[in-house]
């Protein structure tokens, strides 16, 4: 089975209900409408009204009200008219001459320009030859990533959907972001909680007392959704600033959330890594002042008596004291006793972010944190317990009722039993998301999973639409030479990111803004219904991934373009959307009017509020009732410890949450290295928009910039602006220095998601993943460990190199 994120998100069961409660901040009458002639649309980032003159955009705006602004919104202009595009279908020049062949000359070969049929038709050749010497499993289409909004343009869908009309493929579980907690959390919760509607935000502002961000930066990730960011979740965070209530952050870094709570909030600093042992701290804390609630932990969960012991000492001789917690997180043991004292004695509700999992061992993080809010004894309680998605697509805006728009789907309509002969298929194997390159060194190999066996495929080609896999995969120089494997690379791509510079053959996909398509705002609230209108045509000879799939789909056999698309072209597909989902909201009592005049109208739409869903508190239910309500674990409770999990039998997953040093952190460290942040970036998705004119108000000597402490400066002889070579045994890069004592000594974070750009070595623009471990957070979930690596700093003394990131790659005639 193949999940989705989408999959994961449970909407809320429709209900009636008076519109009593009302959200963050009201549309304002300015919002109903566009000023002068604008085209509504949507990303990732928001609904945005975009201005054209003479065929270009020359601005963009967010469309919906809001007292925090969103830097992303107004990129538009450079992600449609960017030197970086990629105009015209390129093949890689000795692909070409010689089609078919590693040759290892990914990423160091010139390109040639080809008409879009000369590439579709090397493409179809090459992978119709490999698909019947490998068979499907040798085609990997896994292709993650953040393809932008829409429910019809979605590239890695489309993909699938042609691959499942050619044989299947080979594709991807999990994903990058919550690999370790999506896997551990089932067996803890029976749900896996990093993709659920938590306690809505009413009723945290009108019952929590203590408000605490573990590793968590909303002011950066709120920016943007799956769908599109309803931008709620921003304005709620603006409410609880306002309303007084201690807000208590723990983070390595001061964060841009911890700065815009300023004075209302506590900055509490620990060692990268070492949360769990912070967490076992502050656990130990109540056991010893009885603080703990042991009704709760009777009634609720299973195995607490198993991790008291390990609490205790009693099973390997340490006591989780505050003290021995303070040895390693280097946060006072009187901190972490208060933090006790406060958790226990108020309503408190335990927010969290998804950082601190992804590194090694990083299912032990929120195992733990739902391990200590047990103990806590307020899990179901209106405004206690703990949410993992408040700094994620608005969760914890309250669920609306009406219209959902569906999307197209990786299969066609009916497969061979709607009476065409086309035998469809999934995906015919996958593998974890993040163990990409293992697969690709070790075909045939054996690994563990999630308590099984599985081998990884012999993948001889690759296609990725949709993903950025060079700036998100770890360890990039080793993602290189693995890249060399293949037959086939093929990049579907708007830009030339180093992906595209290392592929066989290149594609120019259309930006969102160059076609139609329809999103829904807010993963958890479905909010808002919008248009996303094309705003200008396809730029140079660009495509949709849609059409050239539909393409291809006709070179597998006479007749697939029709099955692929289902005969509809775009408008058909958004037509049909559109009335399914008017047919909900007007159920619902939701004035949709027919397409048609919706599509002139140029407005969005906003479902109906639901007092219900308003005040939904989670795990409400089970604390009602265990037994009726019984999760979906073993037990039908929480499990503090597993049966499962010790069947496994995992060194590196233990049956309860446990206290485990990693291969690289603090107490690993030489006196000169220092353990690296990769957070997520304020100014851009990922890798997307580094190229934009936003670089400006983060890049440092026009690189990416690394957060250094003064001390940690001060010791290497690097000033404020200042180059700096960042390096380790995996590489070097180089970033700009920003001294700042907004990060814990011995701490650097250079965020996630610059373009690799390596010339003889070195990472000019700075790419984070140059220098991380590509290692599993451990074999039970093989999720992604970015935030888990020791590097070395120093000053940089040679002349600067030319910055190439984000200009073509030689361009040659055949
Ligand atoms: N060290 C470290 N590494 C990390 C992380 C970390 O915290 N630390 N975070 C990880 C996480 S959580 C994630 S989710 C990943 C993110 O990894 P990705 O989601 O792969 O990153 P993006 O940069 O968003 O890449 C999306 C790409 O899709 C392209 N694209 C957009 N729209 C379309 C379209 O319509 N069609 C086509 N064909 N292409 C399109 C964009 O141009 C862009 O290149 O990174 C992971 N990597
Ligand atoms: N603007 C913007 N928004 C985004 C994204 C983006 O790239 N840009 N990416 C989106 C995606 S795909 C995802 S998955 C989410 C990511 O959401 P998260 O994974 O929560 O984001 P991160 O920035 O990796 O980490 C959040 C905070 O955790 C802190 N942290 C890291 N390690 C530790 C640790 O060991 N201990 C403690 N206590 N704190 C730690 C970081 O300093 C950071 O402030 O964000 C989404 N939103
Ligand atoms: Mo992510």
């Amino acid at each position: 089975m193949r999940l989705t994120r989408r999959d994961f998100i449970k909407t809320a069961g429709a209900a009636t209900g008076s519109l009593a409660i009302t959200s963050a901040i009201p549309m304002p009458a300015w919002a109903e409408g566009p000023a002068g002639g604008a085209i509504l649309t949507a990303g990732r980032w928001g609904a945005m009204y975009v201005e054209v003159k003479d065929g270009k955009i020359v601005s963009s705006k967010g469309a919906l009200p809001k007292t925090v602004p969103n830097s992303l919104q107004q990129t538009a202009p450079d992600q449609v008219h960017t030197t970086a595009r990629i105009k015209y279908p390129m093949v890689r020049k000795s692909y070409l001459e010689n089609p078919g062949k590693a040759d290892g000359k990914r990423g160091n070969d010139p390109f040639v320009r080809v008409s879009w049929d000369q590439a579709l038709k090397l493409i179809h050749e090459q992978h119709s030859r490999i698909r019947s010497s490998y068979g499907p499993s040798s085609v990997f289409a896994g292709s993650y990533g953040w393809r932008s909004s829409g429910v019809l343009h979605k590239a890695q869908t489309l993909l699938q959907r042609y691959m499942s009309m050619a044989g299947g493929y080979a594709g991807h579980t999990g994903d990058y972001s919550t690999g370790a907690a999506q896997v551990i959390l089932p067996y803890v919760l029976g749900s896996v909680e990093v993709y659920e509607q938590p306690t809505t935000w009413p009723m945290i502002l009108e019952h929590s007392q203590v408000v605490v961000l573990w590793g968590m930066n909303p002011l950066n990730t709120l920016k943007i959704a799956w769908s599109s960011t309803d931008e709620q979740g921003l304005e709620y965070f603006h409410l609880l600033k306002k309303s007084g209530k201690s807000v208590i952050a723990i983070d390595p870094m001061r964060s841009e959330t911890i700065d815009f709570f300023g004075d209302s909030a506590t900055w509490i600093a620990p060692n990268m890594g070492t949360d769990v042992a912070m967490m076992l701290g502050i656990a130990h804390t109540l056991v010893k002042k009885g603080l703990h609630d042991k009704a709760f932990l009777d009634k609720y969960t299973t195995g607490y008596p198993q991790f008291e012991e390990y609490l205790l000492g009693k099973t390997d001789k340490t006591e989780k004291t505050a003290e021995w917690a303070a040895g390693i997180s280097g946060v006072p043991a009187e901190q972490i006793e208060k933090l006790a004292d406060i958790f226990a004695g108020n309503k408190t509700m335990l927010m969290a972010g998804w950082g601190i999992q992804r590194q090694q061992y990083g299912e032990q993080r929120h195992w733990m944190l739902v391990t200590l809010a047990a103990m806590l004894g307020q899990i179901g309680t209106e405004g206690g317990g703990f949410g993992f998605t408040y700094h994620y697509s608005n969760g914890g805006n309250p669920t609306r009722v009406g219209g959902v728009l569906p999307a197209i789907s990786a299969q066609i309509a009916g497969g061979s039993s709607a009476g065409n002969d086309w035998a469809v298929s999934d995906a015919v194997t996958s593998i974890p998301v993040a163990r990409i390159v293992e697969a690709l060194e070790n075909p045939g190999g054996k690994y563990q999973h999630n308590g099984k066996e599985q081998t990884f495929p012999d993948i001889k080609m690759i296609w990725w639409a949709g993903g950025g896999n060079f700036t998100h995969h770890q360890d990039t120089n080793r993602l290189i030479k693995a890249w060399q494997k293949p037959e086939l690379v093929v990049i579907s791509e708007s830009y030339w990111t180093a992906a595209a510079k290392h592929a066989d053959i290149v594609l120019p996909i259309t930006t969102s803004f160059e076609r139609n398509d329809l999103t829904m705002t807010g993963d958890y609230s479905n909010q808002h219904l919008v248009p996303m209108k094309q705003a200008v045509p396809p730029q140079f000879e660009s495509r949709n991934d849609f059409d050239v799939f539909a393409d291809l789909a006709e070179m597998l056999k006479a007749g697939g373009k029709a099955v692929y698309t289902e005969g509809k072209d775009e408008m058909g597909w958004l037509k049909q959307f559109y009335d399914e989902a008017q047919k909900a909201g007007r159920a619902q009592r939701v004035a949709m009017p027919q397409f048609n005049a919706f599509w002139q109208q140029n407005k969005l739409i906003e479902m109906r509020k639901n007092e219900k869903n308003e005040k939904y508190v989670r795990y409400a239910e089970f604390r009602s009732d265990p037994v009726m309500n019984a999760l979906g674990t073993p037990s039908g409770k929480i499990e503090i410890y597993s049966k499962t999990i010790e069947g496994f039998n995992y060194k590196d997953c233990p049956p309860h949450a446990t206290w485990l040093a990693p291969d690289e952190w603090k107490g690993t460290a030489d006196k000169d290295q220092l353990q690296l942040l990769t957070a997520h970036p304020a100014h851009r998705l990922h890798s997307q928009l580094n190229y934009a004119a936003l670089r400006k108000e983060y890049a440092v000597a026009n690189r990416e910039p690394v957060t250094i402490h003064p001390e940690d400066a001060k010791a290497r002889g690097i000033a404020d602006g200042d180059l700096v070579r960042v390096w380790n045994a995996r590489g070097q890069v180089l970033v700009g220095a920003r001294v700042s004592d907004g990060i814990k000594q011995g701490v650097i974070c250079i965020h996630e998601g610059a373009w690799p750009d390596i010339e003889n070595g070195i990472c000019k623009n700075g790419g984070a993943n140059v220098l991380t471990a590509d290692i599993p957070t451990s074999r039970l979930a093989n999720g992604c460990a970015g935030n888990t690596s020791l590097v070395y700093a120093e000053k940089y003394k040679g002349e600067a190199p030319k910055l190439t990131a984000f200009e073509e790659p030689p361009i040659v005639t055949a």
